[in-house]
């Protein structure tokens, strides 16, 4: 019997040593002390012993079940120290390596121009105004003074959704709702996207942004939509900036102007940007007509009012050197990161 346990101890002991694997460790443990286990049978067959031999044998099993558990604990130790090593081996970062690059976006310079319009126009106490981009053909045309039939509305200009709503091609039809909906004083800009029925090429695109701004009070004439108007350009393109005024036709407006500013590329002297003028076309301007008044519910013997409108887009092609307008619109990020 004594032999008997000497031999599992020695067989144990040598299986144990060669396990890897908490798995390995396991199946021994239940193969030896298990309640099934080799030496587990041993003990439970003591009852058939000596009462002599009894407590010797005891205390000998006892001892090899002592010192096969504590062997069996400490190659757990180990077998967990070494599993660790190892997975801390195989997850080896790497500090000095660079980091992932964020690429982090900005605003166009759409946005860009039209946030400084916007800010020049707020601190000189106007509000922005939105509306639809699908739009009444009422508001878009009829109430501006450009009837069915007019030239500025033609089948091929204008994107129609039947024939009393259209994609709006200009942003008035914002000024109409406006003094529609409220009473003067009104100092309002409208800056938005608007649709002409136009092929691509470099300086036309069939969606645009436009800024347009109106202001209706008593006694508001020629001279307050010149002030306002110089007073922007100094603003947006420096002190140095001159304006002049050309007469011109708008069917909403009478009289009505078109506004030159000096060419920012060459200072006035005359380049070729300006064509050797001297100057850049602006924005289109004037007196509101009093039948829009009057269609809007305004009185034009108490009211008058100017307004004014310009294409965004030009005047971000003018403003960055940009000679084609299709670059604004197509993403291309070589392009976009350079401002
Ligand atoms: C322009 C030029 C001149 C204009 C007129 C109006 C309204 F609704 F008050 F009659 N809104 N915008 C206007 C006047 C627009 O764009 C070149």
């Amino acid at each position: 019997m004594k032999e008997k346990l000497e031999a599992i101890k020695n067989e144990a002991l040598k299986e144990l040593k060669e396990a890897v694997n908490k798995a390995e460790l396991e199946g021994l443990r239940v193969k030896y002390l298990g309640k099934k286990g080799e030496l587990t049978q041993i003990l439970k067959g003591m009852g058939g012993l000596s009462a002599e031999e009894r407590p010797v044998i005891g205390k000998i099993a006892n001892e090899v079940r002592d010192s096969l558990e504590n062997f069996i604990t400490e190659a757990a130790e180990k077998i967990k120290s070494v599993e660790k090593e190892n997975k801390l081996k195989s997850e080896i970062i790497d500090i000095s390596m660079p980091g992932k690059k964020q690429t982090i976006g900005h605003r166009h310079p759409i946005d860009l121009t039209l946030r400084s319009i916007e800010e020049i126009f707020i601190n000189m106490g106007f509000t922005i105004e939105e509306g639809p981009e699908v739009e009444y053909d009422q508001y878009n045309f009829e109430m501006l003074n450009i009837p069915k039939n007019h030239p500025a509305r033609g089948e091929q200009d204008t994107f129609y959704i039947n024939d009393n709503i259209v994609l709006r091609t200009q942003t008035s039809p914002v000024q109409i709702r406006t003094m529609l909906n409220q009473k003067p004083p009104i100092k309002m800009i409208s800056p938005g996207k608007v649709y002409r029925s136009d092929a691509v090429d470099a300086t036309h695109s069939p969606i645009f942004y436009q800024v347009e701004g109106l202001v209706i009070d008593k006694g508001i004439t020629f001279a307050d939509l010149k002030g306002t108007l110089e007073m922007f350009i100094k603003k947006m393109f420096g002190e140095g900036m001159n304006t002049k005024f050309r007469p011109h036709h708008f069917p909403f407006t009478e009289p009505s102007a078109e506004m030159d500013a000096t060419c920012f590329v060459c200072g006035g002297k005359g380049c070729r940007v300006c064509k050797g003028e001297g100057w850049m076309e602006i924005l289109g301007c004037g007196m509101v007509h009093p039948q829009v008044l009057r269609n809007c519910g305004i009185d034009p013997e108490v009211y008058s009012g100017f307004a004014f409108g310009f294409g965004l887009d030009r005047m971000v092609m003018q403003k960055y050197g940009i000679d084609d307008i299709r670059q604004l619109y197509e993403s291309d990020m070589r392009f976009l990161n350079q401002f």
